[in-house]
């Protein structure tokens, strides 16, 4: 059976097929993790970081019910836009195209078709992963899972404290995926720069955490990694400032009920609000410094292809 592989657009194409160095780039942050037009000026913010650093961005979405890796500028300017946009995860992508919906990928979703379209690297801003509480509602993000089935490696800046940190790296121990985290051994809580917890690994450079995901894959595993870069030190928010926020956040969502897809970006939502648009500059720059590590790793990585 021939597997399904998303639409690239010419820059995409042409770099796969010289094996150089792409990125792989999601499009949920756009449509349901950050307000407009900040998204969109993230969006295309990021994706210049990525050609600064000597890697073409792959911007993954579904419009219109197409699988598409690479969107042209309209197309981002349409996403970042769009009212009732789906949020698809992994499982919900063969329902949009039959729906021929426009959808925002999350990560799982960004890393299955990043994957089919041959891109091995993929830099978001926060993954998802196990909610608080979750031994009472269950709810662990499918970005965990796919990391347990999937081999791209995944840049983020470790998970938001909307989460239970702890269960959520014990989950990727048991889906076998490596934890490396940059230049530091605390592995990050997203706005910042500790959780308190270690990561499995501490890399101090792009070309070893190539090497290792070279390294990795030929092990047959199957399997991504993580990669944990902590937002740089002048956009961290302090714990003192950011943690009685997101505590307020999550007893906010579970007093209204909200849960299962809804809840993160209602999550996101709240904390920038509550915050005053604090929460919002770190994720932009947070993002952006993912991109720059992404896009360092696809430069090293490229030549093990040649
Ligand atoms: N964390 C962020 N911003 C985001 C997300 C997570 O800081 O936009 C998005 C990502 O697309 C991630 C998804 O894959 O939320 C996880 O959603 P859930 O927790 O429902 O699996």
């Amino acid at each position: 059976m021939q597997l399904l592989k998303p639409r690239l657009n010419k820059e995409v194409a042409d770099a796969i097929a010289k094996g150089g160095p792409v990125v792989a780039l999601e499009s949920t942050i756009i449509t349901h993790g950050m307000p407009y037009p900040a998204n969109l000026e993230t969006a295309k913010a990021v994706e210049a970081v990525v050609r600064a650093t000597g890697a073409v961005p792959a911007t993954i979405a579904v419009i219109d019910g197409e699988l598409r890796a690479g969107i042209d500028s309209d197309e981002l300017e349409q996403l970042a836009q769009a009212r009732d946009v789906v949020k698809a995860s992994g499982r919900d992508l063969a329902v949009a195209m039959v729906r021929k919906q426009t959808a925002g990928t999350t990560v799982s979703a960004t890393m299955l078709l990043a994957d089919l379209a041959g891109i091995e690297i993929f830099a978001t801003g926060g993954v998802g992963g196990v909610h608080r509480g979750a031994e009472h509602t269950f709810d662990i993000s499918a970005d965990l899972t796919e990391l347990g089935r999937t081999k791209t490696a995944v840049v983020c800046a470790g998970v938001k404290s909307i989460l239970d940190i702890a269960k959520t790296l014990e989950y990727l121990e048991t889906q076998r995926v490596p934890v490396i985290a940059y230049g530091t051994d605390d592995f990050p809580a997203f706005f910042t720069r500790k959780s308190g917890y270690k990561a499995d690994h501490k890399l101090d450079s792009a070309a070893e955490i190539a090497k290792a995901m070279w390294l990795h894959h030929q092990f047959g595993t199957g399997t991504g990694l993580l990669i944990a870069n902590p937002i740089p030190e002048a956009a961290a928010l302090t714990p003192e400032f950011i943690d009685g926020t997101i505590t307020d956040a999550v007893r906010e969502a579970e007093e209204r009920g909200i849960g299962r897809k809804e809840l993160t970006p209602f999550l996101l939502a709240r904390i920038n609000e509550l915050s005053k648009g604090e929460s919002l500059k770190a994720n932009i720059e947070l993002v952006k410094n993912n991109a720059t590590l992404a896009s360092k790793m696809a430069v090293a990585y490229s030549a093990f292809k040649k």
